[in-house]
C-alpha cells in the first residue's frame, strides 16, 4: 500500500525544514518561473489554479535540477471587492478575513508539494509593500502620468463604485460590471486619471519582441487600436468656428454628404437651429440609456437628427449639412465624422434612412455600393483616375499646405481611471489643500483601520466617513485626504518585481535602490509566465505599462516584464461545463489530495491533455493515475525487497531510460507534460516486466526525471534506493551511445499502393526520408514523368507518394 498522506507530508516537512527551495541571492545561470498569483478567496484554490501551478512547477523544478538558479515565488492578490463585501455583511473587518484565507491557500499550496520559496511571499496589502505601489504612483505623478480629471466614468451604482472600461463588459447590449454584474452608467466625475494611452505606441512596438501567443498579442494590438488617418477642418457657415472630424478614408472626401458630430459632442447645442432644437434635445435625452454596443452595431438601426446647420467644405465650397448621430462616438478620434454614404456601410444605413445623398466617388457599379474597395476616383477634382493611396498623399499635402487638416494617429486605448469609492485599496499618497491642490505624502499613506465601510452616499468613498483621518492639519493649514482608493490592478502591475526586493526577514529593499537594480539586472525579465486568458487586456496591459514606465525612469533594465507567457485552458466539470458553484460541478483540491495524493493530482491534471486546451475533469483518469503512482511505487519495492535476480546489465533498459530522459526533456521544454507523461508510463509497463533486478542507476535516473510531476513519490524512491535528496541530484546525463538504434522500415505507397519498402536510419529526418525513398528503382519508376502533388508520410509507418 502506498501511504500517500504519511509520504507526501514527510517530504514536504523535509523541504520545509532544509529550505530547498530557497532562492539563490544572486543568479548565475537564471530561471524566473512566475504564476499569476490569486486574490485568497473565501473559497481557496480551486483545480484551475493548481493546473498552471502544477505547470510551473514542473519547470521550475526541472531547471533547479538543470542547473539554473530559479525564482519561483508566490503571494497573494489581496485588495478587492469580496473581501469589502464579506466584510459590510459580516461587520469584520476585510484584514483578518484575508489573512484567515492566505493561510488557507497557504497550507494548500504547502500540500501539493509546489517548489516555491515561501521567503519571497509577497501580499499587496502589506504596507511594506503598498508604500511601493504607492511611490511608483508618485513617480507616474511627477512625470505627469497621473492626473485628476473631471471625466465621464463607468459609475456603478450595485457596487457603489467607479468601474475601468476594462472592468465593464456587455451582457445582451446593456453594460454590467464584469464582478457581479450590476448595470454601469456614465457620468461626469473627478477622478485619477493614469494616461496609459501616451504609452499607446510604446505597449504595441514592445509586444513585437514577446514569446507570447498571437492570439493574446492580438486581443491587446485590438485593444490599443491603432488607426493611422487625417483630421479635416469644417469651419461652419456664418461662424469662426471649426468641426474637425477624423477619417481613415481621406481620399472621399469629395463623396461627403454630411458631417455628423456625436451627442456629447460640445458643439452641440450652439449648432442647433431654431425649430431643430426640440428634435436634437429629445434625442440626446433617448441616447443617454444607450450602450456603446447599441451604438455602433452595424445591425442595429441607425438614428440621427438635423442641427440645421452647415459647413463649408473645404475643397467644393459646397454647403454640407450638420447632423448629430450616436453611432459617432465621442470618447474616439474627434467626436466628429464626416459621411460618406457611398464608401461606408454605417455611413451607407445613415442615409438611406434620412435621405441623404449618396456620392460615389469611386468608379464601380451603383448595385456595389456601399464600396469600401480600392479604385478609380471620379467626380474628385484634384484626384480623378488616381487610387486611395494615391489619393490620400495628394490630398494631405494639400490639407496641411491650406492649413485644414493633417495626418492624425488614433488609439481605441483610453486613459486608465484610477479611483475607486471602495475601502479595502491602496490610499492615494496625497494630500489637497483647501484650494485644491495636490501635494504629495512622502511617507506612506497607511489605509486607516475602521469597520464602517458602509459606502458612502456622496461618492467620495467609504473613506470619507472616517473624519479623524480625512482632515489633517500641518502646521496650522488644513488638509485633507483623498477618500478613493486605487484599483485592485494596482498591486498586480508591479507584484513581480516585488518579490525580488523581498527579503527572508521579511523586509524589502527600497524600489529604487542600487540593490535593487542590481537584483534587477540579476533576475529580470521573467522567462515564464502561466495563467488564465481572461487577464488579456487588464493585468497583463497594466503591468506591462508600469514596467515600461519603470524603465523610463531608469528603475527596471528591461523593455517589457515578461517575456514568455502562455495561457492555461480551462478545466471543465466532468460534464464538460465550466465549473461553478451553481451547477454543483466544483472539485475541491483539498479532498483530492486527502483521497489520492498530491502526487496523483499533479500528475492526472497535466496527463488530461496538452496544457492550453480546454479539459474536462474525470474521475476515472484520476483512479488511473493514483493505481499508476501506487504500480510505480511498488514495483520499486519489489526490486529492493531483492526477491529478483541482480542483474546490474542490460543493454535494452541502458537503451529505454536513456532514451526516455532525451523525450521527457523535450516533451518539458515543449510544455508537452502530457506527452512526458505517457512516456514515462511505457517506460513502467516495460520496468515491470522484467526478469532481474534492474541497476539502482537506471532507477534513480527514472526518479529524477519522474520528479517534477510527482516529487514526493521520486524522493520516496530516492531514499529507498539509498540515493541521496532531490536537492542533491542534477538532471540525468543522456549516454546517446547506449541508445540501440531500432531498424525501422516503412512502406513507400505511390497512389496509395505499395510500391517498395526503405529502412530508416535515426539520423534522417523527414526530409531526408522522402529525398531516399524516391531513389528506390521500385519506386522511382512510378514516379518518372509524373507530377508530384502531395507527399504524406506517417512517422515510422508509411510514406505515401500522390502524383498526377
Ligand atoms: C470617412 C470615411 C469614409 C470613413 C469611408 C470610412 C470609410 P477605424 O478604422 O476604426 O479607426 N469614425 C471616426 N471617428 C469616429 C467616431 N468618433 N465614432 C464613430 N465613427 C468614427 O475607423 C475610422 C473611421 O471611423 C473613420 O473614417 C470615420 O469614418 C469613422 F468611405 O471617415 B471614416
Amino acid at each position: 500500500m502506498y501511504k500517500h498522506s504519511e509520504i507526501e507530508k514527510k517530504w514536504q516537512k523535509y523541504w520545509e525544514e532544509n529550505k530547498t527551495f530557497k532562492t539563490k541571492e544572486k543568479a548565475n545561470k537564471k530561471a524566473y518561473i512566475l504564476d499569476m498569483f490569486p486574490y485568497p478567496s473565501g473559497a481557496g484554490l480551486h483545480v484551475g489554479h493548481l493546473e498552471g501551478y502544477t505547470a510551473t512547477d514542473i519547470i521550475s523544478r526541472y531547471k533547479r535540477l538543470k542547473g539554473f538558479d530559479v525564482l519561483h515565488p508566490i503571494g497573494w492578490d489581496a485588495f478587492g471587492l469580496p473581501a469589502e463585501q464579506y466584510a459590510l455583511k459580516t461587520g469584520n473587518h476585510p484584514a483578518s478575513f484575508t489573512n484567515e484565507n492566505i493561510n488557507n491557500f497557504r497550507k494548500q499550496l504547502k500540500s501539493l508539494g509546489f517548489s516555491y520559496d515561501f521567503d519571497k511571499e509577497v501580499n499587496t496589502t502589506d504596507p511594506k509593500f503598498y508604500v511601493w505601489t504607492q511611490w511608483i504612483f508618485k513617480e507616474l505623478y511627477k512625470e505627469g502620468l497621473a492626473s485628476i480629471e473631471e471625466v465621464d466614468v463607468n459609475w456603478c451604482e450595485g457596487l457603489g463604485t467607479v468601474l475601468s472600461n476594462e472592468e465593464v463588459i456587455e451582457v445582451n447590449g446593456v453594460k454590467v460590471s464584469e464582478r457581479g454584474n450590476f448595470p454601469v452608467v456614465k457620468k461626469p466625475m473627478k477622478q485619477w486619471v493614469l494616461k496609459i494611452t501616451q504609452y499607446a505606441e510604446k505597449l504595441l512596438e514592445g509586444l513585437e519582441e514577446l514569446d507570447w501567443p498571437e492570439s493574446l498579442k492580438l486581443l491587446q494590438k485590438n485593444w490599443i487600436g491603432k488607426s493611422e488617418g487625417h483630421i479635416v477642418k469644417w469651419e461652419v457657415s456664418n461662424t469662426k468656428k471649426y468641426i474637425e472630424t477624423f477619417t481613415t478614408r481621406l481620399d472621399t472626401i469629395y463623396g461627403v454628404s454630411a458631417v455628423v458630430i456625436s451627442p456629447e459632442h460640445p458643439l452641440v447645442k450652439e449648432l442647433t437651429k431654431g425649430e431643430f432644437k426640440s428634435k436634437v434635445e429629445a434625442y440626446l435625452k433617448k441616447t443617454k440609456l444607450k450602450t456603446e454596443l447599441e451604438r455602433t452595431q452595424l445591425e442595429k438601426d441607425k438614428t440621427g437628427v438635423n442641427t440645421g446647420s452647415f459647413v463649408v467644405h473645404p475643397l467644393t465650397k459646397k454647403l454640407i449639412p450638420i447632423w448629430v448621430a450616436d453611432y459617432v462616438l465621442m470618447s474616439y478620434g474627434t467626436g466628429a465624422v464626416m459621411s460618406v454614404p457611398a464608401h461606408d456601410e454605417r455611413d451607407f444605413l445613415f442615409s438611406k434612412k434620412y435621405n441623404l445623398p449618396v456620392n460615389k466617388i469611386i468608379d464601380v457599379d451603383d448595385k456595389n455600393l456601399p464600396y469600401l474597395g480600392d479604385g478609380k476616383h471620379i467626380n474628385s477634382e484634384l484626384i480623378n483616375s488616381k487610387n486611395v493611396l494615391e489619393s490620400k498623399q495628394i490630398l494631405e499635402n494639400y490639407l496641411i499646405e491650406n492649413n485644414i487638416g493633417k495626418k492624425k494617429v488614433s488609439y481605441k486605448l483610453r486613459d486608465w481611471i484610477f479611483s475607486r469609492q471602495r475601502y479595502w485599496g491602496e490610499p492615494f499618497p496625497v494630500l489637497f489643500d483647501e484650494d485644491g491642490n495636490i501635494y504629495l505624502v512622502k511617507e506612506l499613506v497607511m489605509l486607516p483601520e475602521t469597520n464602517n465601510i458602509k459606502p458612502s452616499k456622496s461618492t467620495k468613498g467609504p473613506l470619507a466617513n472616517i473624519k479623524s483621518w480625512t482632515n489633517v492639519t500641518i502646521n496650522g493649514k488644513k488638509f485633507s485626504h483623498d477618500t478613493n482608493v486605487m484599483p485592485q490592478w494596482a498591486g498586480s502591475s508591479w507584484y513581480y518585481l516585488a518579490y525580488i526586493l523581498k527579503n527572508p526577514d521579511g523586509s524589502y529593499v527600497p524600489l529604487d535602490s542600487d540593490e535593487a537594480k542590481r537584483r534587477f539586472e540579476s533576475w529580470l525579465p521573467v522567462d515564464l509566465y502561466i495563467g488564465g486568458q481572461e487577464h488579456a487586456v487588464l493585468h497583463l496591459l497594466y503591468a506591462r505599462f508600469w514596467h515600461r514606465f519603470l524603465f523610463d525612469i531608469g528603475v527596471v533594465p528591461t523593455k517589457e516584464p515578461f517575456h514568455k507567457l502562455v495561457n492555461q485552458g480551462l478545466i471543465l466539470g466532468p460534464d464538460g461545463q465550466k465549473m461553478s458553484k451553481s451547477i454543483g460541478n466544483v472539485i475541491n483540491p483539498d479532498e483530492i489530495v486527502a483521497s489520492h495524493g498530491a502526487d496523483a493530482i499533479r500528475v492526472f491534471e497535466m496527463f488530461l491533455g496538452p496544457l492550453t486546451d480546454s479539459k474536462s475533469w474525470s474521475t476515472d483518469g484520476l483512479n488511473g493515475i493514483r493505481r499508476w503512482i501506487e504500480k510505480i511505487y511498488n514495483q520499486v519495492n519489489y526490486f529492493v525487497s531483492g526477491n529478483l535476480k541482480p542483474n546490474d546489465k542490460n543493454d535494452e533498459l541502458e537503451s529505454k531510460i536513456n532514451e526516455l530522459i532525451l523525450d521527457v526533456e523535450d516533451n518539458i521544454n515543449k510544455l508537452k507534460f502530457n506527452i512526458a507523461i505517457s512516456k514515462m508510463m511505457v517506460f513502467i509497463n516495460y520496468l515491470s516486466s522484467l526478469k532481474s533486478i534492474p541497476s539502482y542507476d537506471v532507477l534513480k535516473k527514472f526518479a529524477i526525471i519522474f520528479s517534477p510531476f510527482a516529487p514526493h513519490l521520486a524522493e520516496e524512491i530516492l531514499e529507498l534506493i539509498n540515493a541521496q535528496s532531490l536537492e542533491k541530484q542534477t538532471w540525468p546525463f543522456v549516454e546517446k551511445e547506449k541508445i540501440i538504434q531500432k531498424n525501422v522500415s516503412i512502406g513507400i505507397q505511390v497512389n496509395g499502393k505499395v510500391r517498395g519498402q526503405i529502412e530508416i536510419l535515426d539520423s534522417w529526418d523527414e526530409k531526408e526520408i522522402i529525398k531516399q525513398a524516391k531513389l528506390q528503382p521500385s519506386v522511382k519508376k512510378w514516379l518518372d514523368g509524373k507530377k508530384i502533388v502531395k507527399e504524406i508520410y506517417v512517422k515510422d509507418k508509411i510514406l505515401n507518394i500522390i502524383v498526377k
